[in-house]
């Protein structure tokens, strides 16, 4: 078995079908089972989005120190143009996104909790995503990201 321990500024679980493992900023994640809570979320955001999703990443920031760096979500497994849906509860945060090719252009949105966010087309080519540090903030915030690996 090949382990490796890698620093991740919040706490991240990947819950998805069997065969779905995920590799992203150089792990792999195995699927954790469903649970129901997280079934019936990906069943109703799946009936808003059209989408039989097949995984989750969760991500668990504890309060404002957490963050998640600039990214694309453009991994092979996710296909070409994915359709992501981001689920939010908690803390409020920004998300920021930025052009690849010009980090000068620059969008952000808040976050709220009970926020529904759904990446698709080609964002994941042109435009990167993070969620900055934002040390006032001292709630916890989880956020689920449903996916479908192909
Ligand atoms: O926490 C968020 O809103 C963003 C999560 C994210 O970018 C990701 O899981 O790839």
């Amino acid at each position: 078995m090949y382990c490796k321990e890698v620093f991740l500024p919040r706490y991240s679980a990947w819950y998805g079908d069997n065969d779905k493992s995920y590799s992203y900023s150089g792990i792999t994640l195995q699927p954790n089972k469903w649970n129901n809570g997280l079934l019936f979320l990906k069943e109703q955001i799946g009936k808003i989005v059209n989408i039989n999703f097949n995984s989750v990443l969760m991500n668990w920031y504890r309060d404002g120190e957490d963050y998640i760096n600039w990214h694309t979500d453009a991994e092979k497994e996710l296909g070409k143009n994915p359709i992501i849906a981001s689920l939010n509860f908690g803390a409020t945060r920004r998300f920021l996104i930025r052009r690849s090719d010009d980090n000068s252009i620059k969008l952000q949105f808040p976050l709220k909790h009970g926020t529904l966010l759904i990446m698709k087309d080609d964002l994941q080519h042109f435009w990167q995503h993070s969620v900055p540090k934002e040390k006032k903030i001292k709630q916890t915030r989880i956020n689920l990201t449903f996916r479908t690996i192909v």
